[in-house]
């Protein structure tokens, strides 16, 4: 008798298993949009063959923020002070330029106490991926409203919010970051391959993806629904990313799709769904985000890119070994060095 031989396991490309990305068990509420961010990081990590032990995971304080630990097991990570997770991942990526940065955030941690921060890590372009995991309020501390939260949303108590939102992706192209992008935790298609695009980026990915709090920020009058953000969720092109190591050639509709080469190679081919879109044109991108937030909508997708751009450790001409790892006589200027310098000082 003959026994069927066990199938092949699925690996990719450095062999290792979808189950090789997996984080702990998630703490967080059953059916809260943080969780499909978190699968769709560990397929983004897996289809793209990540070596988790190259990844920093780094984080503030809330819901949100807790998401690290579900994901990625075999990473790195600094679960830092509500906000002043940016300056921590800028500190990390000095010291090892090498490394894979991924920040979770939330709107709360970013928008309200960490603005400050956030401001500066747009401006400096630092290579790391930072997610906004945008629920529109503080999930962890029972769901007041946060600075994201659309003017005249409602709570679950009926109380209005009578404050304008702020838009982080305007914000952030604004500022300098050299990938912005919008996306829903319910679109996994478009989330998977914006996540995996971000991975070919060199310079500040920010995501802002909107991921509904099931428990405080799902009900009607909230503008942070599923049921909401499903509704007004306009996507501006059709994304499909082919990595550096599947050289397959897309099939392009003269004029209606824009390809864009990334850093290491891999492209992204956005296909218009409406309107003729050019990611590349930071003044289309601030009046798209206007227009449709005037009507009460979400633009998503890639809304802009520059992927030539130098990131912060370019521009500062950092070594490329990790700090820890230079000798001695690297790290201090020996006397002629420092006569040298005082010589220039005279
Ligand atoms: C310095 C400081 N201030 C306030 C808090 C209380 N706090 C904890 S989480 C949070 C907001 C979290 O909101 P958000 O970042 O949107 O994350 P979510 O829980 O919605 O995912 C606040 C205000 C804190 N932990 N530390
Ligand atoms: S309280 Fe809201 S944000 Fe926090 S885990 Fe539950 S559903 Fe998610
Ligand atoms: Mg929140």
């Amino acid at each position: 008798m003959t026994t069927a031989s066990p199938a092949p396991k699925k690996t990719n490309r450095i062999g290792l298993e979808p189950a090789d990305y997996k984080g702990g068990k998630t703490t967080l509420c059953a059916g809260c949009g943080h969780n499909a961010i978190s699968e769709r990081i560990i397929d983004a990590c897996y289809e793209m063959g990540i070596d988790s032990k190259q990844v920093i995971k780094m984080s503030g304080i809330g819901c949100s923020s807790k998401s690290p630990a579900y994901f990625l097991s075999k990473s790195h990570g600094f679960n830092a002070v509500h906000g002043r997770m940016p300056s921590v991942a800028t500190g990390a990526m000095l010291a090892n330029k090498k490394l894979i940065a991924i920040g979770i955030s939330g709107d709360g941690d970013t928008g309200a106490i960490g603005i400050g921060q956030f401001v500066h890590l747009m401006r400096r372009n630092l290579p790391i991926i930072y997610i906004i995991e945008d629920n529109g309020c503080y999930g962890l501390t029972k769901g007041q409203f946060s600075p994201t939260a659309d003017l005249g949303s409602k709570l679950k108590t009926g109380v209005v919010n009578d404050l304008p939102p702020i838009d982080m992706c305007a914000l952030a192209i604004e500022l300098g970051a050299s990938f912005v992008a919008r996306s829903f935790s319910g679109d996994k298609k478009q989330l998977l391959a914006l996540l995996k695009a971000a991975l070919s980026h060199r310079g500040t990915v920010m995501l802002d993806v909107l991921s509904p709090c099931v428990t405080f920020n799902d009900h009607e009058g909230s503008t942070k629904s599923y049921a909401y953000v499903k509704d007004h969720d306009e996507p501006v092109h059709d994304v499909n990313f082919v990595p550096f190591f599947e050289d397959i050639g897309v099939e392009q509709e003269p004029g209606a799709t824009k390809e864009v080469t990334l850093h290491d190679g891999s492209k992204i081919y956005l296909k218009n769904v409406g309107e003729d879109y050019d990611p590349t044109d930071k003044i289309t991108a601030m009046k798209l985000l206007m227009e449709t937030a005037r009507r009460g909508e979400y633009a998503t997708g890639l809304l802009y890119v520059e992927p030539d751009k130098d990131d912060f450790c370019t521009l500062l001409n950092v070594v490329d070994e990790p700090l820890a790892f230079l000798p001695l006589e690297r790290t201090r200027p020996g006397k002629a060095a420092l006569d040298e310098i005082m010589e220039s000082l005279r």
